[in-house]
């Protein structure tokens, strides 16, 4: 059945792999499955059409056969349900590497995206300079434990799992603000993310995206 993704026809970071496509697709090549990909303008998101696949009018969304889905957790949880490679068979250490996801979407990511907005957005309000190291200091209460809990290990639970791509896919986006190199083993668990061959073809598909040398586009 054919896969296909949307993503952005045009990235705000250029393609340096932090649009939520960029998981999708990372999850897509680990179990080996092509994929196509139907890019999106920031119009055409709002439009009937996206609208029907995606309620808030985003990307990335994913369409196989009759299924449609949105939400990146939920999209690479049914990959990973769906083809091997990135959930274990034994029922435990499945359930577990679900709970990774979701404490990656849920319990993560929700600090660095404040840590974004409030950077991004918020800068340049008078309150900016005293609420930032507000907003820092709960990313490091969420890294903390992390750091605490992944020691020298090199992925979360046993062998990497859907767990690992998506918190890697989180930890990402603090790299330009300094706070994941406070723990090194962190930093280099995101390394170890990256080096993987399936993330490299993934963040090479989207680069060449946005910069104009994808030959399917
Ligand atoms: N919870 C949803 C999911 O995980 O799928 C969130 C989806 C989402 O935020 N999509 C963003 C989007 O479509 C793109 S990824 N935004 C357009 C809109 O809401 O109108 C977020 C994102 C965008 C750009 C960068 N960047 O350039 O650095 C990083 C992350």
């Amino acid at each position: 059945m054919a896969i296909t993704i949307t993503a952005f026809e045009r990235s705000p970071d250029g393609g340096k792999g932090l649009a939520r496509d960029t998981r999708v697709r990372w999850a897509l090549e680990e179990v080996g499955q092509p994929y196509e990909v139907r890019l999106v303008s920031f119009r055409a998101m709002k439009e009937p059409a996206h609208l029907a696949l995606h309620p808030f009018g985003q990307i990335p969304t994913y369409e196989e056969g009759g299924l449609v889905l949105f939400e990146t957790g939920a999209i690479v949880l049914h990959v990973a349900e769906r083809f091997a490679g990135l959930l274990p068979d034994e029922p435990h250490a499945r359930a577990r590497a679900v709970a990774w996801m979701f404490a990656a979407v849920n319990t993560v990511e929700p600090s660095i995206l404040e840590l974004t907005n409030a950077r991004l957005l918020e800068g340049d309000k008078p309150w900016s300079k005293e609420r930032l190291p507000l907003v820092e200091d709960r990313v490091r209460a969420r890294l903390g434990p992390l750091s605490h809990r992944l020691g020298d290990a090199e992925w979360l639970d046993g062998a990497f799992s859907a767990g690992d791509l998506m918190m890697v896919s989180v930890l990402l986006r603090l790299r330009a603000s300094g706070i994941l190199d406070e723990h090194p083993n962190l930093a280099a668990y995101v390394g170890r993310g990256e080096a993987r061959p399936a993330y490299q073809r993934a963040f090479a598909a989207q680069l060449a995206v946005n910069t104009g040398t994808d030959s399917r586009a």
